[in-house]
């Protein structure tokens, strides 16, 4: 983690610009957090093609959402990001103090991140719906510069967005319904948590729950196809993800459960399951494709084919961090956490590659610059 200190006493009188758009997984994901921990924040819409430039000479990447910090730096990739305030913001915050707790915390993060991924592209763009309502936002917020009909516009960004993240990573006719059906599982198992308690570690809102936002604030909860399945099939998610949006840390929320056996209740042990044969899955298929360098690949995730998936540098570092995360835990705290990581088949994938093929210091300056993006969407 970087040293460089962040203006905290500035944040009071100068609202952080969040460079994004309102219908944006990772813009949604970063609003929820700074409502969450109460640092105001001005929402502007990324303009193309002209910010891509400036983006890229400021962090490395052009990606959605940048910072900009009241002293002008600019930061990007909101899990560092996050890492960095919650490590400089005064307070109790959104990582449990207990390590263990901490290290669910990261992996449900990155799960949500870039896992979840998949399916929130899915019903966005492969959908007639969820492609006319979100290729008119961003074509009437985004590109309004551009220099063409609106049809256009709306055409060009749906093609872009089916061939970068959607047919064009692995989602084939013959693996939709696989698509589909991980997804209304994983939404049962999140329906059963959240019928019980508020937050998914318990009564207190926790950097799961921010890394959930992501997927469910701007994309489950808001498109066509995904909302109508929220609304009929998971209503307890749909009032989680508002609870989450109004929820401020200052109006006084619950102490971390004490015992760590009560923040992993047995019914995040399923969740867990599902991320081993989904995310844990794939990373490890990653890993060999970064390794052979095959900038496409194909991967067998929980019996179903996935066909020339992208390759993904930055997903590496994913696994890297988590694997830092363990190890960074005290001796009785890795323990504890290999139990149930073992319990659950987490255990096997994280370990399974002894060597990950990183780049040298590979997102070493992360969140003020970014070496890679998730996916390559114009390099393959
Ligand atoms: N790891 C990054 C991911 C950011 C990201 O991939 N954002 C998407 C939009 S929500 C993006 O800008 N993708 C780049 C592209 O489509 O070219 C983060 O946590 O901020």
């Amino acid at each position: 983690m970087t040293d460089e200190k962040l203006p905290i006493e500035a944040l009071s009188a100068h609202p952080v610009v969040l460079y994004g758009c309102g219908i944006s997984y990772f813009t949604g994901k970063m609003e929820n957090y700074f409502k969450l921990r109460g640092i105001a924040y001005e929402l502007k819409d990324m303009p193309f093609p002209g910010f891509k430039k400036r983006m890229e000479k400021a962090v490395g990447v052009m990606q959605m959402p940048a910072v900009i910090l009241p002293d002008g730096r600019w930061m990007t990739d909101t899990t560092k990001m996050i890492q960095l305030f919650e490590a400089q913001l005064p307070g109790d915050g959104l990582i449990p103090d207990d390590p263990r707790q901490a290290f669910f915390c990261y992996l449900i993060e990155d799960w949500a991140d870039e896992w979840l991924w998949r399916p929130a592209m899915h019903y966005r763009w492969h959908y007639r719906e969820g492609a006319r309502f979100a290729s008119d936002y961003l074509a009437s917020h985004l590109l309004q510069s551009m220099m063409a009909p609106l049809w256009m516009k709306r055409a060009r960004l749906t093609m872009r967005q089916r061939n970068g993240y959607t047919v064009g990573d692995g989602i084939t006719r013959d693996n939709v319904a696989h698509v589909e059906s991980g997804f209304m599982k994983t939404l049962a198992i999140l329906e059963a948590i959240f019928a019980k308690r508020q937050f998914l570690l318990g009564a207190r809102p926790s950097l799961a729950d921010i890394g959930l936002s992501g997927p469910f604030f701007r994309h489950f909860a808001l498109d066509p196809v995904p909302a109508e399945i929220l609304r009929q099939h998971a209503p307890h998610v749909l009032a989680w993800v508002t609870r989450l949006w109004r929820t401020r840390l200052s109006d006084g929320v619950a102490p971390w459960p004490e015992a760590w056996e009560d923040t992993l209740p047995d019914d995040l042990a399923p969740l867990l399951e599902d991320i081993s044969k989904t995310h844990l899955a794939y990373l490890c298929a990653n890993v060999e494709a970064v390794k052979a360098g095959q900038k496409r690949f194909d991967a067998d995730i929980d019996g179903t084919f996935y066909k020339a998936a992208r390759y993904s540098q930055y997903r590496v570092w994913c696994l890297k961090e988590l694997r830092a995360h363990f190890q960074a835990m005290p001796e009785d705290a890795q323990a504890d956490t290999r139990a149930m990581l073992q319990k659950t088949g987490c255990w096997e994938p994280l370990w399974r590659h002894s060597e990950l093929p990183m780049a040298d210091d590979q997102e070493k300056n992360l969140p003020f610059h970014a070496d890679s993006k998730m996916v390559g969407v114009n390099e393959t």
